[in-house]
């Protein structure tokens, strides 16, 4: 998160934020070298006598004060172009959450897992009921809970006006709209909470429906899934309502059985026929 007299972006924490904070330097790098050359040939014009003997008609410095910008603006463009490529780019992932604007909340969705799916609302915590270390306007009560090292996808849509997603320390920023699906991939190198905003101005309450992710181990995101699952909270069933846990050992059951039938009545069949 952002922190008082903070230079910069915030800490990149997926692979691909910290290669935004990686063209941000980089950038940087290129605009206070150009800045600094500007600045001491303004410095000299102005403390010079205003005139030249070897500038005038020089084809050789023509050629360098086009080239060289160009070239620099090449350097610029081309890895943002790749960056870009990168971001869109979202590869075989293993998980999806889904995630739903609303005015004025978040809701989540967590999807294959188990044949069902869980999904639960994302509210901010008010003043009064802050607790110590919370951070206010940025606190929720219940988190997007996320794996670290696990290529994940996330879709983000709106259910009423137009809303976006955006964890800066991921570098992710996406809009969610009604009626569209948009989606990024996310992969968090290392485990924390991390905060961000709703950015696009949905109405009254803009300010106050935060996004706070928690980045955990593989191990315990999986549990909290399970858990989450079992615990039949706020869960609806990928086939007919069930928990997705339960209704999906009732299938296998239902699968076996039935396929053990199956078997039977064809053995039955080939051996009265022979
Ligand atoms: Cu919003």
């Amino acid at each position: 998160m952002s922190f008082w007299s903070q230079f910069g972006l915030q800490e990149g924490i997926t692979a691909i934020g910290m290669e935004v904070q990686g063209l941000y330097d980089y950038g940087m790098l290129i605009l206070v070298l150009v800045f600094s050359f500007v600045s001491y040939s303004m410095f000299k014009v102005l403390v010079s006598s205003f005139s030249s003997r070897v500038c005038l008609e020089s084809q050789w410095l023509e050629v360098v004060w086009t080239v060289v910008p160009f070239g620099l603006l090449l350097a610029l463009g081309l890895p943002s172009i790749k960056l870009l490529y990168m971001m869109d780019e979202v590869d075989i992932p293993e998980v999806t959450v889904k995630v739903i604007g609303h005015q004025w909340y978040w809701s989540y969705e967590y999807m294959d897992f188990r044949g069902g799916q869980y999904s639960y609302d994302s509210y901010m915590v008010r003043d009064s009921s802050l607790e110590e270390g919370n951070y206010r306007l940025l606190e929720v009560d219940n988190r997007c809970v996320v794996s670290c090292l696990l290529q994940m996808r996330v879709l983000v849509t709106s259910e009423d006006v137009v809303h976006s997603w955006a964890v800066p320390s991921a570098s992710v920023k996406v809009d969610g709209v009604p009626g569209r699906i948009n989606q990024v991939g996310l992969c968090f190198l290392y485990p924390g909470v991390f905060y961000g905003q709703c950015s696009e101005l949905c109405g009254v309450n803009h300010s106050f429906m935060p996004i706070c992710v928690e980045a955990v181990s593989g191990k315990v995101f999986g549990d909290w899934i399970v858990d989450s699952h079992n615990g039949d909270v706020n869960v609806s069933g990928g086939s007919g309502g069930d928990g997705g846990y339960c209704s999906m050992v009732l299938s296998a059951i239902r699968y076996v059985v039935w396929g053990t039938l199956k078997v039977i009545g064809f053995l039955v069949g080939y051996y009265s026929e022979s």
